[in-house]
């Protein structure tokens, strides 16, 4: 049986599958050699993903809440019907009514922008994302540092010799491609030093040359310390600090006569452990990256901006072997007063998005403008965002929750629409640009045919997109070019119609979905054609060098290029020597290690006050990791639990020493307290853990065949519990475990 090209959709990764396929089903999975950047490595999720693709919770047809039952209704009725309620709502409460909700359900980023412009163009800024639950306060401390929100960070793994990983456990959840492989390699290599910074013993930290067991919640107290004790033994990089960044001397006071040796007590840490990793860090092609221990931990955004410094001073910051930059772009600034902040919370729009965890809050209060529509897609927050009772009550307050979906979700049960999808095995997917040095795009077929009335998820928002009016009326010629199969007389056609008007440039998306779509039988492989069409000369010049000449045909050749590689193929080449003044976006070009937002802050971050809060409350005696990542979960993405079948898959991990003072035992069920709820699940002692904190594993507690497996980790987190910026404290929540009879 032949084997066919594809990717996994199951986190950020995507790596190059093959799989066979009999009878519509997968039945065989590899890695796929050819892919350029997962080269062949592929992880049990991915060996898995028939399991995501098949299973009984598929969605087959659109269907309309009436009463509590679902009825099968047509995509005709479907969306005419929630254009009408749409319009209602939008013409009784003005645009802010509406909000869009986009996960990370599909790692495969073809049709992400759809529902996001779908709302955008309909007068609303309200886009709650995924990202925003776990990438806000990186994205605040990158807008005020670096001079972008947009700005991300990739370490360059293969060119380092010292990798610091701080609350990231890569080993279970990758997060970076062919993480454990490359691990392994790292570990075994005498030359290079791997530190992990986490409260447990866990699989990565397992490899590590230096592993800092630190206190859960204190890892502002260790970024404060080592900054301190760089700039105390003059290990510095002045060279740096001269050429690139601003600031530095205002900064000094936040860190003179800091208490080092007292903050580490509060850690948990050894001094001159942490004095020799400073050492080796300032001195080394070193290279820092943090992760959701750190993201959503205690001090979340002011934790990511003592990483910016911590780099900026060493300089580490985009230099070979240390972190690189790339995005930019969206400025969203919380500073600038036409940002939109919302309603009851007052969080500005951080990186053009809004956090999940105020959602609720926002649906709930009586503001005349308060949220009344929500358009949910490739998002489960009934189980993906803080606190399931909140959202519960909310979604049910609403007007009109429309859901698109792949599989019935739990979101989905509680929608006035459910929308079918075509899953990434039935569509057209990809990646318009991977990585950062060498920068790949990708775009493969359908594996195996939808079996129902399945469309793909831009098909489907350019279907209400039209329906709204949002589409201005096409020319018969495009259609024409799109149809010819002539590539190069559609984008002539296409760039006239673009030229035409502000709002023919607005909807061009929509536009290439509803004219080369149906054309090319698929809306997101046309999705992809305007994104070579447009070029910004930095890409033009990226091309070139990846051997695509500039010049009119460079963005067909590149799109050809695409489509005769399934496996993905090299696009752009990027100078890492030119990284930091190709994307650092202040004013002067600098890193702006002071701000005086911050400033406060820092000086509070000290032992005392530290250890202050700290203090648990009698009630909730220990501290919830609320959400591992690890590889028996996949987000909620993997619905059918067959896939761990004998498996300890969904478990409170509890210390030895915990255990035995509340007298549990292995294997039984206990209940955990938090302030939002409670939820039984079996106990797992495990000497991994951290005296102190328990962990639980996200992605459970799913109703699957009418049966709900494992425990919804969501029913234990109160969606209050987050910091300026929105994050939630997922890494720091208090409760208490009971024995259960
Ligand atoms: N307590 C706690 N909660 C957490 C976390 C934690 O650590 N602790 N981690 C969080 C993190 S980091 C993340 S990223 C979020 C992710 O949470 P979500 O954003 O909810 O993402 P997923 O659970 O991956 O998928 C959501 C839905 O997308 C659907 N889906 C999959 N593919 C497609 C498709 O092609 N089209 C459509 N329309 N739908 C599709 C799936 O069926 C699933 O129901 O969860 C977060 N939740
Ligand atoms: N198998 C699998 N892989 C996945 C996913 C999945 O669901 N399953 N989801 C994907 C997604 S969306 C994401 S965002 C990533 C997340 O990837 P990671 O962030 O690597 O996953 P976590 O399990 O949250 O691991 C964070 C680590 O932080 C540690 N930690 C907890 N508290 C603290 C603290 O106070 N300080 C410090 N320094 N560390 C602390 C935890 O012990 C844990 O080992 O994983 C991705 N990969
Ligand atoms: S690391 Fe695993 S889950 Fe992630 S894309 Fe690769 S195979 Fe899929
Ligand atoms: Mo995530």
């Amino acid at each position: 049986m032949s084997w066919k090209k594809t990717s996994c959709v199951l986190c950020g990764n995507r790596c190059g599958l093959e799989v066979q396929v009999e009878d519509n089903r997968i039945v065989k999975v590899r890695g796929d050699k050819d892919s350029p950047i997962s080269e062949g490595y592929v992880c049990r999720k991915g060996l898995n993903v028939a399991y995501h693709q098949h299973n009984t919770d598929r969605l087959q047809y659109p269907l309309k809440k009436v009463g509590d039952r679902f009825e099968r209704i047509s995509w005709e009725q479907t969306i005419g019907e929630i254009a009408e309620k749409l319009k209602g709502i939008l013409a009784q409460h003005g645009p802010r009514s509406l909000a869009s909700m986009v996960g990370g359900g599909e790692f495969a980023f073809l049709s992400i922008g759809f529902p996001v412009r779908f709302v955008r163009r309909l007068g609303s800024r309200w886009n709650y994302s995924a990202a925003n639950q776990e990438f806000s306060g990186r994205y605040w401390a990158h807008g005020l540092t670096l001079g972008s929100q947009n700005i991300q960070m990739e370490e360059d793994f293969e060119n380092c010799d010292m990798l610091i990983l701080i609350g990231k456990n890569p080993m279970m959840a990758h997060h970076f491609p062919q993480a454990p492989r490359r691990l392994q390699k790292m570990s075994k290599d005498p030359d290079r030093l791997l530190v992990v910074v986490d409260p447990r013993l866990t699989e990565t930290a397992r490899l590590a040359d230096i592993h800092l067991a630190i206190r859960p919640g204190t890892d502002a107290l260790l970024l404060k310390s080592m900054i301190a004790i760089i700039l105390n033994e003059g290990i510095y990089n002045k060279d740096y600090i001269a050429q690139h960044a601003d600031g530095f001397n205002k900064i000094l006071p936040w860190f003179a006569g800091f208490d080092v040796r007292a903050a580490l007590k509060v850690c948990d840490l050894d001094y001159d452990t942490v004095f020799r990793v400073c050492r080796e860090f300032a001195t080394r092609r070193s290279s820092i990256i943090d992760d959701l221990g750190i993201l959503m931990g205690r001090h979340s955004a002011f934790n990511s901006y003592l990483l910016v410094v911590l780099q900026a001073i060493c300089g580490r910051l985009a230099v070979p072997g240390g972190n690189y930059l790339h995005g930019g772009g969206t400025r969203s600034d919380p500073r600038d007063p036409k940002v939109w902040r919302t309603l009851l919370t007052d969080i500005p729009a951080i990186n053009g998005m809004f956090p999940p965890n105020v959602l609720p809050e926002e649906i709930m209060h009586d503001h005349p403008e308060r949220l009344r529509a929500v358009l949910c897609w490739a998002a489960n927050p009934l189980r993906s965002y803080a606190d399931t009772t909140a959202y519960e009550k909310a979604f049910q307050k609403l007007d009109l929750l429309v859901v698109a979906e792949i599989a019935m979700s739990e979101t989905a049960a509680l929608a006035h629409y459910v929308l079918p999808c075509k899953t990434a095995f039935e569509s057209w997917e990809g990646d318009p640009g991977m990585g950062f040095e060498k920068v790949y795009a990708r775009l493969r077929g359908p594996v195996v045919e939808a079996e129902g009335e399945q469309k793909e998820n831009a098909e489907i928002f350019t279907l209400l997109a039209d329906a709204m009016g949002l589409i201005p009326p096409i020319p018969d010629a495009l259609y024409e070019a799109a149809k010819s199969g002539d590539l190069n007389a559609y984008g002539q056609k296409l760039g006239e119609f673009m030229m035409a008007s502000r709002e023919n440039a607005a909807a061009v998306h929509f536009v290439v979905a509803k004219t080369l779509g149906p054309a090319l039988g698929s809306a997101h492989l046309a999705s992809i054609f305007p994104l070579f069409m447009l070029l910004s000369k930095d890409r033009q010049e990226e091309a070139a060098r990846a051997g695509f000449p500039a010049g009119p045909d460079q963005g067909l050749s590149l799109y050809r290029a695409i489509m005769d590689h399934p496996q993905g193929v090299l696009i752009g080449i990027r100078d890492p020597e030119k990284n930091l003044e190709a994307n650092v976006s202040t004013k002067n070009k600098k890193i702006q290690l002071y701000n005086p937002e911050v400033e406060d802050w820092i000086r509070k971050i000290n032992p005392a006050e530290e250890e202050a809060q700290l203090k648990q409350d009698a009630n909730f005696p220990l501290i919830l990791m609320a959400g591992k990542h690890m590889d028996m979960n996949a987000n909620t993405a993997m619905r059918d639990p067959a896939w761990n079948k004998n498996r300890r898959a969904c478990t409170l991990a509890i210390h030895p020493a915990d255990a035995e003072a509340l007298g549990i035992i292995d294997k039984q069920m206990v209940k955990v307290v938090t302030e939002a709820g409670e939820e039984t699940l079996e106990a797992e002692i495990s000497k991994d853990c951290r005296k102190g904190q328990v962990v639980m594993p996200q992605g459970f507690g799913l109703f699957y065949d009418g049966v709900t497996y494992g425990a919804n980790v969501n029913r234990l987190t109160k969606n209050t519990n987050r910091d300026f910026v929105g994050t939630p404290m997922h890494r720091y929540v208090p409760c208490r475990v009971e024995t259960i009879g």
